[in-house]
C-alpha cells in the first residue's frame, strides 16, 4: 500500500512540473510509466526446445540435449540494439521447467548439462551483454513446471519463490518480469495451485520497481492473442475484480480493448513471435515473418497504445539466424522512414488551437509535455502549400490518465473538398493510417472525451504507399 502511494505521488509529480491539469483517474505509477514509454522490445524463448523441436517440452528431457555450439548473447544484444528495440526478456525456465540458469532449487538446469561442462549460465551472459550495449533486461519464469518434483504440492510455491529471489538478486535489476499463465499437470499427474498472493507479495518486496506481467498484470495485462494484435480500441483500464490468471482470466476480447471505465491502470502487451512458433525450428526459417508484416504489427500494437514484444528465438548454435535478423533491419528501416521527420516541422507549417497558445508542445517529441483544449476540441495544422499525408500519429500525456473516446481527422484537400477519417482511443500513442491526400490542412477534433482533452504530440507523416492499409 505504501508502495502503491508511493508510486502514486510520484506520478503527480511528474505532472506537476509538467502542468497543473487535474488527473482523470485510475493512473499509472512511475513503474508503469517507465515501460509504457519502452514501446518495443524483444522476447526469446530458448532451452531443450530448441534442440528436440518442441514447443512444450514434456519435463523428461535429459538435460545433455541442451548445448548450443556457438552461444553469444551479445550477438542478440547486437541485433537487439539495431532493430531498436530498447530490451529483451528471455524464457529462464519454460515449462518444461529446464533452468537456463545454475539455480540452487533444481536439478534440471544448465549445470546439468554438458554444455560449457556445466559451468554455463544463460542469464548472466544475457544480463551482462543486455548491460554492455545499454538494453533493458527482464525475465519469463513459467509458474508451470513438468520436470519439478515438489511440483503439484504446496511447497512447490515456496520453490518458485526462490527461484525469483534469486534470479533477481543475481541478474537484477529487471524491466519487465513475466508470468505465463498456462497452469497443467507436473510429474505426480497434479496441477499446481499458485500461492499468487505471496508471488506478487515477493516481487513487490525484492523488485518494487519491476513490473509484473500476467494475463491481469498487476502492473502489465496479456492482450488477449498471441498474433500481437491490440483492439482498435484499446483503454488502459481493466477491471479484473473476480478474475484470475489462466483459465479464470477476462474474456479475451475485454484483454484485448480494456475497460472504458476501468479501476485500475493496467496496459496491454503484445506479444507474438517473428516465426510461427515460440522456439526455434529449422523449418520454419522460411517462415520468418518479413519487415511489412512486422510493420503492420507495429501499428496494430504500438499504435494502438500497446507495447510490442517480439520473440526472436536463437537457433542450435544459440545464435539469431540471418533470418531473422534481416527482417528485424528491414523492419528498423521501415520505422526509420516512416517516422523520420513529421511534416508539422516544415517550414511555415502552424499548429492552432482556439485559446491554446503553448501549441509547440505537441511537436517536442515529448508524449508527456501537452496542452489543453478547454475551449474548441479542435487542432489545426496548416501548411503553406499542398502536401502529401496518408498518416498521422497521436499521443496522450498519460501521466494524468487516458481521456479520449473518439478523434476524428479531416483533410482540407487541395481542390476544396474534406476527406475524414476517424479512430477512438488514443492513450500513449495512436497512428492513423490512410490513403495518400494532398492537404492544405489537416484538422484533429476531439469528438468524445471524459474530462477536458489533453493532447500531448501530433505527428504528420507521408509513408511508403505499401504500408498503408
Ligand atoms: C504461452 C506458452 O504456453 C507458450 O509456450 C509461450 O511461452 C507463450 C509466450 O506463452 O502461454
Ligand atoms: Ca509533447
Amino acid at each position: 500500500m505504501l508502495k502503491k502511494t508511493i508510486d502514486f505521488l510520484c506520478a503527480i509529480a511528474v505532472s506537476a512540473t509538467l502542468s497543473a491539469q487535474s488527473p482523470s483517474e485510475p493512473l499509472p505509477t512511475a513503474r508503469q510509466l517507465r515501460w509504457e514509454d519502452k514501446e518495443f522490445f524483444l522476447f526469446t524463448h530458448f532451452g531443450p526446445n530448441t534442440f528436440t523441436d518442441l514447443e512444450w517440452g514434456k519435463g523428461t528431457e535429459k538435460e545433455a540435449v541442451f548445448n548450443p555450439t556457438q552461444l553469444d548473447c551479445r550477438q542478440w544484444c547486437r541485433i537487439a540494439k539495431a532493430a531498436g528495440a530498447k530490451g529483451i526478456i528471455i524464457t529462464a525456465k519454460h515449462h518444461d521447467g529446464f533452468c537456463l540458469w545454475p539455480t540452487k532449487y533444481s536439478s534440471h538446469t544448465v549445470a546439468q548439462s554438458k554444455w560449457r561442462d556445466g559451468k554455463g549460465d544463460v542469464l548472466r551472459e544475457l544480463s551482462d551483454a543486455c548491460r554492455e550495449y545499454g538494453l533493458e533486461f527482464g525475465i519469463y519464469l513459467s509458474p508451470w513446471d513438468r520436470n519439478h518434483p515438489k511440483y503439484g504440492t504446496a511447497e512447490y510455491n515456496a520453490v518458485f519463490i526462490s527461484m525469483m529471489k534469486e534470479v533477481v538478486a543475481r541478474y537484477g535489476p529487471l524491466f519487465e518480469f513475466w508470468w505465463d499463465g498456462a497452469n497443467g499437470e507436473g510429474p505426480n499427474g497434479k496441477k499446481q495451485v499458485y500461492d499468487w498472493h505471496r508471488f506478487e507479495q515477493t516481487m513487490r518486496t525484492i523488485a518494487p520497481n519491476t513490473p509484473i506481467f500476467s494475463d491481469i498484470g498487476p502492473d502489465i495485462r496479456w492482450v488477449g492473442n498471441e498474433n500481437g494484435i491490440a483492439g482498435a480500441t484499446n483503454w488502459n483500464l481493466l477491471d479484473t475484480a473476480g478474475f484470475f490468471r489462466g483459465e479464470g482470466a477476462p474474456p479475451t476480447d475485454t484483454l484485448n480493448q480494456g475497460n472504458v471505465n476501468g479501476k485500475l491502470w493496467l496496459p496491454a502487451e503484445c506479444d507474438v513471435s517473428i516465426r510461427p512458433g515460440w522456439f526455434y525450428h529449422q523449418s520454419e526459417d522460411i517462415a520468418v515473418k518479413r519487415p511489412e508484416k512486422l510493420f503492420d504489427l507495429y501499428l496494430k500494437s504500438v499504435g494502438r497504445g500497446a507495447n510490442l514484444l517480439l520473440n526472436v528465438p536463437p537457433d542450435r548454435r544459440g545464435l539469431f539466424t540471418a533470418f531473422d535478423s534481416a527482417a528485424l533491419m528491414g523492419f528498423r528501416q521501415l520505422r526509420e522512414e516512416s517516422f523520420r521527420s513529421s511534416l508539422v516541422h516544415q517550414n511555415g507549417t502552424t499548429v492552432t488551437a482556439d485559446g491554446v497558445t503553448n501549441t509547440g508542445n505537441v511537436s517536442d517529441g515529448n508524449g508527456h509535455t501537452y496542452i489543453t483544449l478547454a475551449k474548441e476540441r479542435n487542432i489545426d495544422i496548416t501548411f503553406t502549400q499542398p502536401t502529401l499525408v496518408n498518416c498521422i500519429l497521436l499521443q496522450e500525456p498519460i501521466q494524468l490518465g487516458q481521456r479520449v473516446k473518439s478523434v476524428g481527422v479531416e483533410v482540407q484537400k487541395e481542390d476544396g473538398t474534406i476527406f475524414k477519417t476517424s479512430a477512438t482511443t488514443i492513450g500513449h500513442k495512436r497512428i492513423i493510417t490512410f490513403p495518400a491526400q494532398s492537404a492544405r490542412s489537416v484538422r484533429i477534433v476531439i469528438r468524445d472525451c471524459k474530462g477536458t482533452p489533453l493532447i500531448g504530440e501530433i505527428g504528420v507523416y507521408l509513408i511508403a504507399e505499401k504500408l498503408v492499409e
